[in-house]
């Protein structure tokens, strides 16, 4: 059987670590692909020889030019500039919608069959615009965040209640931002929901609270320390479980930004649901049923989401 092909387009701090990571995994031969020349042959270069100490067998290539896409099975977008300290995500929008353009257009000429997982921020609308630029039917592109986002959730949760992090499942809806939406009713530890924990006595609500403050300002948390750039291990390591459930036909249940087309009851937006990834791509969204405040929480941040998508229409017409 032919190895898988995976391409991660941006070779930074998140691609570098997405092109070790899916060769410590076996995921298939990598192409790492940027527009700044020695960078992705560099990377390429750095991990090769890592393998014969890790005992992987991955063929791992940097490249400049699109053709080399040709045939990738996985796609993992982070080109684009991110955040540096006192900036939203929203800030990048202009710079990095011209870059969703320009590799919209490349994986639409050399990879249209890929499956395709954007990281680029502000991710909600940088995903939605990536479909559109490069045309692929929706279910093949799709955004990492909740995974990211649930996944600093659960690290908070069980720091807190020094639990081991393999029995607190949490649950992140809505839009990659400070209006996401951590669902405390469907976060649970071993299967006991956060609510209950804090009628238990085991934590109390005001902890609870604070947790789910810093699980929206996670991002920022990261930004404020590193001071010159952005999260990338566990932005990484989202997106490759994400990539995994894709190419082993895992169907695993994931939060992710996905293509809405009556879900939730929005159509034509991409924004954080609990989504089945498999062979199919986003096989399936699934709708959970919300309470009043979660609605409204989730309609906020559904709303921010919608101006960014407006905003991207204004600067690229040919987007609406
Ligand atoms: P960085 O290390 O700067 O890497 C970005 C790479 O993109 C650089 O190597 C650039 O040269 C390259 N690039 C720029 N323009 C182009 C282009 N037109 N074509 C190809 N490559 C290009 O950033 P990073 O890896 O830390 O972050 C990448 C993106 O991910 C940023 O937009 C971040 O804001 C975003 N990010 C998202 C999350 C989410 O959870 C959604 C988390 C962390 C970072």
């Amino acid at each position: 059987m032919a190895r898988k092909k995976i391409a991660l387009i941006g070779s930074g701090q998140i691609g570098g670590t997405l092109a070790h990571l899916a060769a410590l995994k076996d995921l298939g031969d990598i192409v790492l692909f940027d527009i700044v020349d020695g960078v992705p042959q560099g990377k390429a270069l750095d991990i090769s020889q890592a393998a014969p100490v890790e005992g992987y067998d991955a063929k791992i290539t940097g490249t400049s030019k699109y053709e080399d896409l040709k045939g990738a099975d996985v796609i993992i977008v982070t080109a684009g500039v991110p955040r540096k300290p006192g900036m939203s995500r929203d800030d990048l929008l202009e710079i990095n919608l011209k870059v969703m353009e320009q590799v919209g257009a490349g994986i639409a000429k050399y990879a249209p069959k890929a499956f395709v997982i954007c990281i680029t921020n502000p991710l909600d609308a940088m995903v939605w615009a990536l479909q559109k630029f490069s045309g692929l039917p929706t279910n093949m592109v799709i955004g990492m965040a909740g995974v990211l986002d649930s996944s600093r959730f659960v690290h908070f949760i069980a720091d807190e209640l020094k639990v081991s992090v393999e029995d607190v499942n949490a649950f992140v809806l809505g839009g990659h931002g400070d209006t996401m939406v951590p669902l405390t009713r469907y976060s649970t530890v071993a299967g006991i929901p956060l609510t209950d924990i804090v009628k238990m006595g085991w934590m109390s609500k005001e902890t609870l609270d604070a947790i789910v403050q810093r699980t929206r300002d996670g991002g920022a948390e990261i930004v404020g320390l590193l001071k010159t750039g952005s999260a990338f291990y566990a932005p990484a390591a989202s997106a490759i479980a994400m990539a995994e459930s894709y190419l082993k036909d895992k169907k695993r249940v994931l939060p992710a930004a996905a293509y809405l087309d009556g879900q939730y009851g929005l159509k034509g937006t991409y924004v954080g649901v609990p989504v089945v990834i498999g062979a199919g791509g986003a096989e399936k969204i699934i709708e959970i049923s919300l309470n009043s405040a979660e609605q409204k929480a989730f309609d906020k941040s559904v709303a921010s989401v919608e101006g960014l998508i407006e905003a991207c229409k204004k600067i690229a017409p040919k987007l609406a």
